[in-house]
């Protein structure tokens, strides 16, 4: 039953179903497809999309309606992955956003869901976040950890001029910095002063917790 619901879930990406989104994720939800599950075969089919348009197979407008396919279904995941999680808001604060000159939304907010969840207080700044922002933010909410996402080659060095500024601003050894996004692994996040990286939602809870000593 599940794998059927499962499979649902990764059609209406490759088939850019955007009208049957909706629907498909609240039936796999109502047939107790473990969210998390659901959330990565929704992930692994817009990543599918994105290689074909790398490729060519596809162009632009596709991943527009593969994005709003998306757009619709993970709410109603995400919904369900806030019932199930702890909502204490306890283990610590988190800033969050997409760095500047990137839209992309939908990685981070996942990032965001699953730290809520976990009972993480989410302070999400959304998408296309000048560096200075951040800085604003830390100044403002004292931030136990500033969470940060790019997709693009081009927008990960963003990531390091919000550490930059974070060091001009004497601000760096009161905030640990976490990084993430399809082009950033572990090297990358070293190499610029990073304290880390998850390659996955799931991953990011992990590293926060780890960075701030919780089991
Ligand atoms: C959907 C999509 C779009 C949508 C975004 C809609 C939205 N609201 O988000 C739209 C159509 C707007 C779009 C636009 C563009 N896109 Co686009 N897009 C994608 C696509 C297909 C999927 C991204 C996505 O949502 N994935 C699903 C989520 C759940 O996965 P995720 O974002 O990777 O996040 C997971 C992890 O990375 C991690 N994570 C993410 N952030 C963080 C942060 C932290 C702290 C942690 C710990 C973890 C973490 O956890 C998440 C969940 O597990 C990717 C393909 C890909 N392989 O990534 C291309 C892709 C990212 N896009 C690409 C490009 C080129 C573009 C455009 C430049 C296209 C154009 N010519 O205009 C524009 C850029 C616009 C801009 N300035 O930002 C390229 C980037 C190539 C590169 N290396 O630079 C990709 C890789 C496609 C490709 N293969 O060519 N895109």
């Amino acid at each position: 039953m599940s794998e059927k619901a499962l499979e649902n879930l990764k059609s209406i990406v490759l088939d850019f179903d955007i009208d049957n989104a909706e629907k498909v994720a609240k039936e796999a939800i109502s047939q107790k497809v473990n969210p998390m599950e659901a959330a990565k075969v929704l992930t692994d089919a817009i990543r599918e999309i994105g290689d074909g348009f790398e490729k060519g197979d596809y162009f632009l407008p596709d991943l527009v309606c593969a994005a709003e396919v998306l757009k619709k279904a993970i709410p109603v995941i995400t919904e369900e992955i806030q019932k199930q999680g702890k909502k204490s808001g306890s283990l610590g604060k988190v800033v969050i956003g997409t760095v500047f000159g990137d839209i992309h939304s939908i990685g981070k907010g996942m990032v965001a869901t699953l730290l809520y969840a976990a009972g993480f207080e989410v302070i999400d700044l959304g998408i296309n976040v000048r560096s200075e922002a951040f800085l604003d933010a830390v100044k403002e909410h004292r931030p136990d950890i500033i969470a940060m996402s790019a997709l693009l080659t081009t927008t990960a060095m963003e990531q390091k001029n919000v550490i930059e500024g974070l060091k001009k601003e004497k601000l760096r050894d009161k905030v640990k910095v976490i990084i993430g996004g399809s082009p950033i692994n572990q090297e990358f996040a070293d190499s610029i002063g990073a304290d880390g990286y998850g390659a996955t939602a799931p991953d990011g809870v992990k590293v926060a917790k780890s960075l701030l000593g919780i089991k």
